[in-house]
């Protein structure tokens, strides 16, 4: 089906104009749609659910129906009640003119329309310790809102996300089944080297699915991909204003949230750095961080999630080189990519960030003593 018929199948007023390929998402494909009248003009996102990692599409827009359902009714309480210094904000699904979540293409692709957040951005790389300090400020508002949510209204969006330890059972499966991934690994050096650093850390990928087992750490809602180009900031005022993409809204451990928001927000290089003599970990970014995601969710950390904070930092730089190193070997099946390679030098970025942490480990861990 041509875009715009489908675009036009939503109930958007005014007449499409124009639809073109938006954002920077490694997952689904995504568009912005403007529709104008005589006298203004509507935009909004238009998404295609990537099938081949959400294999359920129908379930995800059934958890984004329930989770925008809840945290609307909770922002506009707030709002009403002016219990913030700004209108805190969430995209809502756009109905089909039919009444439903979303449109089922005859190739069997589920496509949804999603209001954009106006006036303002998602950077796909920190710019300065303010915009840090809004965006973990999102992420800690984001947690309050989703902290009352009741998790039997959501399905499982993606079995197996972010369990470390499933990641490594893939790559190691990938290793043992592929020959096109073994001989990847024997032509480079690059990539012996990011086998030896997954090897030198095989005991890190279940750090904090040991602290869950053994009870010390809870699972609440989490948002699942808090990184910098999922958040929002208000272009006038330079405060976190959203968190969007919301498919992986779930179920899991906050410490996944905090160590990715993390891993993406204190490398300033961002996680497509080809050099990588520029990827660290910039502590006043951290402690940034820290401080904007304390002054929304410090209430909701209990001393046994404290005491796990520094393994989530240094945990998911890894599992995220892990998943494109694998997918790299496995040749390129999950995460887009632009170019050949692309995966490989996204895997060396993350792992770099990982030993950049390791090396800081003092210092972390005393910024979050004192948090
Ligand atoms: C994917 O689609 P996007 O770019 O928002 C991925 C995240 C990774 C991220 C890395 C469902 O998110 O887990 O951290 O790429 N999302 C999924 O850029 O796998
Ligand atoms: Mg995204």
């Amino acid at each position: 089906m041509e875009l715009a018929l489908l675009v036009n199948k939503f109930n958007v007023k005014g007449r499409l104009v124009t639809i073109v390929p938006f954002g920077n998402g490694n997952i689904n494909d995504t568009f912005l749609a403007v529709f104008r009248n005589t006298f203004t003009e509507t935009q909004v996102v238009v998404q295609k659910v990537n099938r081949a990692v959400f294999t359920q599409p129908e379930t995800i827009m059934r958890n984004m129906h329930n989770i925008t359902l809840h945290c609307h009714e909770k922002l506009e309480a707030d709002a009403a009640a002016g219990r913030d210094d700004r209108v805190w904000q969430m995209p809502r699904i756009v109905k089909t003119k039919g009444g439903a979540d979303f449109v089922t293409d005859e190739a069997g692709d589920v496509w949804r329309v999603i209001t954009r957040i106006l006036s303002a951005h998602a950077f796909d790389k920190a710019q300065s310790p303010e915009h840090v300090l809004e965006c973990g400020a999102a992420l800690g508002h984001f947690h309050y809102l989703v902290s009352d949510m009741d998790p039997a209204t959501i399905v499982d969006p993606l079995p197996g996300f972010h369990i470390t330890s499933g990641y490594l059972s893939q790559y190691d499966e990938t290793l043992a089944t592929n020959p096109t991934a073994r001989e990847l690994v024997s032509a480079s050096m690059e990539a012996r080297r990011l086998a030896k650093f997954v090897e030198d850390r095989r005991d890190l990928a279940s750090c904090l699915e040991r602290a869950e087992a053994s009870g010390e750490l809870k699972r609440r809602m989490f948002h699942g991909d808090p990184k910098v180009n999922n958040i929002m900031i208000d272009d006038f005022t330079g405060k976190g204003t959203a968190m969007i993409d919301l498919d992986t809204v779930s179920p899991g451990l906050a410490h996944i949230d905090f160590g990715d928001a993390i891993r993406s927000l204190c490398n300033p290089a961002g996680e497509e750095e080809l050099n990588l003599g520029k990827v660290t970990f910039d502590e006043d970014l951290f402690a940034a961080f820290c401080k904007g995601y304390m002054s929304e969710a410090g209430a909701f950390l209990t001393d046994a999630d404290r005491a796990h904070l520094y393994d989530a930092i240094r945990l998911l730089p890894f599992e995220l080189g892990l998943r494109f190193f694998q997918d790299y070997l496995a040749g390129d099946v999950y995460f887009k990519v632009r170019q050949p390679g692309q995966n490989l030098n996204r895997a060396r970025v993350q792992f770099r960030l990982c030993e950049a942490i390791e090396a800081r480990e003092r210092s972390i861990r005393g910024i979050l003593e004192r948090l």
